[in-house]
């Protein structure tokens, strides 16, 4: 009878620690950032002219996620832009919100969206490490290190 009690109690106590352990990944997921920056680069433009920021949104989470701010330690103004054709002429129009798509990711890419990056706090040349603050829908913020090319590094 005591060998039994015994042995259930250590029964119990094995059933704790695999639910423990079973738990223990989900409530790191939970914790994790749904977005990651990746390939993130600016182009550089000579004569205090505005440079333009580019990366890849990719979104972890199964549900989308807007980008809906952003700011820099290293410029005064950065926003979203999009470059829209219309017939033979190219505009920029500003963007409210990016969304990356759930378990999917969003291109910032020449041609398409940029960072417009004005009005630089230092100076700032090729080969330089500039930082964006990213604020999210979900209330997540990330600061991304964007590598500064000249033109001639870039396509
Ligand atoms: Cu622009």
């Amino acid at each position: 009878m005591s060998i039994k009690l015994k042995t259930s109690a250590s029964l119990a106590a094995a059933l704790t620690l695999s639910l423990g352990l079973a738990f223990a990944p989900g409530a790191q997921a939970a914790g994790a950032k749904a977005i990651s920056v990746k390939n993130a680069w600016v182009r550089w433009l000579p004569n205090n002219l505005p440079a333009a920021g580019y990366a890849t949104l990719v979104n972890a989470s199964d549900k989308p996620v807007d980008l809906v701010d952003m700011s820099s330690a290293d410029y005064g103004d950065a926003m979203l832009h999009q470059t829209v054709s219309n017939g033979s002429s190219q505009k920029m129009v500003m963007v409210d919100k990016l969304t990356v798509p759930a378990h999917g990711q969003v291109a910032i890419s020449p041609g398409g969206y940029h960072v417009m990056l004005e009005n630089a706090k230092h100076k700032v040349a090729p080969g330089d490490t500039v930082h964006l603050t990213l604020k999210f829908s979900d209330g997540e913020t990330l600061d991304a290190p964007f590598v500064v090319k000249s033109p001639a590094q870039t396509n």
